[in-house]
């Protein structure tokens, strides 16, 4: 994959990588004999869930970050894989009545909806699982180097960062925030992951000096809080069928936002603070850094 095509094509070419990735790692489709009418159930909404849908933001920080390390393809379809299908059960799971409440995901009816609430909740479970099987099962990297990717992957979902994050925003509804507070909240919940991926792809390559770790740790902090806030403008400013998902849900559900804190322009003016700083803790990558860079770009540009 050449670090010279255009950044589309260069999306394009992981975006086919990774539906494939995920197509294999993931439990077959089986026939709906009587036998394995509940297995097949569960496999459909596995598949349902994950295939065919979403931005692939953490898959293509993966595949970037592994550009800057020389990593090999078919270990970071792996990681890559590995992160989204988090994700995707983060998303699940945050989509059912007890969490988040939704009807609307990647422009579909949430699995709680198309399936029910047990299914949805086993469907996160056994994604979760999935992610873990998927990139133990990597056998192109020294074993201490795998061990390091499966913690790195392990503490951004667990209590440390997603889960952690996700208890504190559904303790948050109605309380006055502070901007502190509010960062915190989003480093863990999406920012752990994003991050995460980061690291992932970059361990999946050559050995990194601790100045080159800090500072990819310094880039995914920046497009950690960036992804958020952008996140919280087009929350307040997209519609439902642009975004995939319900917008306005932040305000109705009286969460403390970027928007609700700075006001649309503070929050615009932070992410391209932020944006600048993704740029400026890139420069030791030079050329090799240019995906990165690109979609640090991306992330604050979006418009869903
Ligand atoms: C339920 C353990 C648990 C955690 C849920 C990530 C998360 C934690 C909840 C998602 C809630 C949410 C909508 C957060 C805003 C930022 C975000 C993660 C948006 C969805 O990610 P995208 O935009 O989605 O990358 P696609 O569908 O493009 O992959």
């Amino acid at each position: 994959m050449s670090l010279f095509a255009t950044f589309e094509g260069w999306m394009q070419t992981v975006q086919v990588h990774v539906e494939d990735a995920l197509d294999h790692f993931l439990p077959p489709a089986l026939p709906e004999s009587e036998q394995s009418q509940p297995l097949s159930r569960l496999h459909a909404a596995m598949r349902y869930t994950v295939l065919g849908g979403g931005k692939r933001v953490r898959p293509l920080l993966v595949f970037a970050a592994g550009m800057v390390t020389g990593a090999e393809l078919s270990v970071l379809a792996r990681a890559a894989a590995a992160a989204e299908m988090i994700h995707a059960y983060s998303l699940v799971h945050d989509d059912m009545p007890c969490m988040d409440d939704d009807a609307l995901r990647r422009g579909k009816p949430t699995v709680h909806v198309a399936y029910d609430e047990a299914t949805a909740l086993l469907v996160g479970d056994a994604l979760q699982t999935q992610a873990f099987q998927t990139l133990a099962g990597e056998d192109g990297v020294p074993p201490a180097r795998l061990l390091a990717m499966l913690r790195v992957l392990a503490e951004a979902s667990g209590a440390a960062g997603m889960c952690g994050g996700q208890a504190i925003d559904l303790a948050s509804v109605g309380l006055p925030l502070t901007l502190q507070q509010l960062e915190r909240m989003h480093q863990l919940k999406t920012g752990a992951l994003l991050k995460a991926s980061v690291m992932l792809g970059a361990l999946a390559g050559r050995e990194l000096t601790e100045a080159e770790a800090a500072a990819l740790a310094s880039y995914a902090n920046a497009i950690g809080l960036a992804f958020q806030v952008v996140d919280d403008v087009l929350d307040a400013t997209a519609d439902s069928a642009t975004l995939g998902k319900t917008a306005g849900k932040d305000a109705a559900a009286n969460k403390p936002t970027y928007v609700s804190i700075l006001g649309l322009d503070g929050s615009r003016e932070l992410a391209q603070t932020l944006q600048g700083q993704a740029h400026a803790a890139l420069a030791p990558f030079g050329e090799q850094g240019r995906r990165l860079r690109e979609l640090a770009d991306l992330i604050v540009q979006r418009k869903a």
